[in-house]
């Protein structure tokens, strides 16, 4: 077959298999090319005049033996691209130059296509299938991307996080493609002694992944509801005898029947002395009558993470005890929530909950100042969340900005306090979406109030 023919065999190929795609059979609410290519232009913009932006798709790792871990995509190169391949580095520069006979600013290198490889892992786009997908200006196969085609000499700042991601070299006995790309990148910093900006580019991806853009908001507003359903159920089902492991099943149940890829982190299901442990995931115990139950769980939608907490009695009531903690953390929330608003420093919504928390256990007896309290509640209150659940955001709040309000009570038993309090553990968690008038708890679809929490635990559920 002549060249000519291969080239446009593949290319009916790919627009067979993006109409394929496109059919209604998948879901269309992926972030679009024009949010892509937006994207890559604020970055452009906010690099040096001979600057290049060098990011790397996700490794495949192994999980063990010939098993792959599920393919995760690196958050960054997904913002720029779109795409979820592995085996791909984006190339991009503020003024136009010229790689491999074309001129631009904007150059992908990825996989090419490969009839016994998709036989066994599935269609892989090839140099047309992503030109045409994702609209990026050059797109060539990523065995051209060598230290000829990537010429540095005139650059004189490599923004590029490479050196952070870990990448490692060998897959399964032979150079892994992508380490082979990072060791061109490398060699070539090293041998002409560019600088390597990594500072200056988490600055700017914080700027810019920091305000979500509309279609970024309508992807968390979607993972936040999916979340919001999980807990509800939850709560519908819990009954005493009911394992973590259980709760956790329900919990994902929901998420992956609403289209979520995965959770965005492990899924925290904890009764009891368990809900004191603030990144516990074994979930193993069972749940019994009296306890709390404290779910950690979110949903990830098209790469974008909710983190929600909800804390709910296993037997369907707050013990008057519970209810005192749990009230006090919802105050807590409520101030760190009234913080969230345009211009305020993103700290001072930790320091609106903090205050709450101590002055309230002073009150409560439980300590006597409030420098005794932080033992009770030793994390901070609020991160910004989106393609990472602890994303990367501005220090001051604005329109789009998304932050958790999560502050949280845990008395384990043995504490210096009565022993009434043992065993408590309380976090709220909800996703707060800043606007230009105030802001939006995108998690509320899930009660906070322990009489609404109550009221729901009382609904029946198919789980149960
Ligand atoms: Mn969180």
């Amino acid at each position: 077959m002549s060249h000519k023919f291969v080239l446009f065999l593949a290319l009916c190929l790919s627009s067979f298999l993006i109409s394929a795609q496109n059919s209604a059979d998948y879901p269309q609410d992926y972030l679009s090319p024009a949010f892509h290519a937006g994207r890559r232009d604020a970055f452009k913009a906010a690099m040096s005049d001979k600057g290049v932006a060098i990011f790397f798709a996700s490794q495949v790792r192994v999980r063990n033996d010939d098993v792959d871990y599920q393919y995760a995509q690196n958050k960054n190169f997904y913002y720029f691209t779109g795409l979820h391949e592995p085996n791909a580095v984006l190339v991009m520069f503020k003024r136009p130059v010229t790689l491999l006979n074309q001129t631009g600013t904007e150059f992908i290198f990825v996989q090419k296509r490969d009839p016994y490889k998709e036989l066994w892992t599935g269609k892989i786009l090839g140099e047309a299938g992503v030109k045409l997908k994702y609209q990026i200006q050059h797109v060539f196969a990523n065995d051209e991307f060598t230290p000829n085609t990537l010429d540095l000499s005139t650059v004189d700042s490599v923004y590029s996080l490479y050196r952070d991601e870990a990448i490692f070299t060998k897959y399964k006995r032979r150079l892994d493609p992508l380490a082979r790309m990072a060791n061109v990148v490398d060699s070539s910093i090293v041998s002409l002694k560019k600088p390597l900006a990594s500072r200056f580019t988490i600055q700017i991806l914080s700027s810019l992944r920091g305000i979500k853009q509309p279609e970024e908001i309508a992807l968390m507003r979607k993972a936040s509801q999916i979340s919001s359903l999980g807990h509800r159920e939850v709560m519908k089902a819990i009954h005493p005898g009911m394992k973590e492991y259980q709760a956790q099943a329900i919990m994902e149940y929901h998420f992956k029947a609403s289209g979520s890829e995965y959770p965005g982190y492990p899924s925290i299901v904890g009764a009891s002395e368990n809900a004191c442990v603030l990144h516990y995931t074994t979930n193993l115990k069972q749940v019994n009558a009296g306890d709390l139950l404290l779910s950690d769980c979110a949903a990830e939608y098209h790469g974008y993470t909710a983190d929600v907490t909800r804390t709910i009695p296993a037997n369907g009531r707050f013990s008057p005890e519970q209810k005192l903690i749990y009230d006090l953390v919802l105050k807590a929330q409520d101030a760190g929530i009234a913080m969230c608003k345009t211009g305020i420093p993103h700290d001072r919504v930790d320091a609106a909950a903090r205050e709450v928390i101590y002055t309230g256990l002073v009150g409560l007896g439980i300590v006597s100042s409030k420098q005794d309290a932080r033992q009770y509640f030793p994390h901070g209150t609020s991160h910004h969340v989106g393609l990472d659940v602890h994303d990367l955001g501005p220090r001051t709040l604005a329109p789009g900005v998304i932050v958790t309000v999560e502050p949280g009570i845990y008395i384990p038993a043995g504490s210096n306090c009565d022993k009434k309090w043992w065993n408590i553990g309380v976090r709220i968690e909800d996703d707060i979406l800043i606007t230009a008038t105030g802001n939006e708890n995108l998690s509320a679809g899930s009660p906070r109030s322990t009489a609404e929490i109550e009221k729901l635990i009382k609904e029946r559920s198919r789980f149960e």
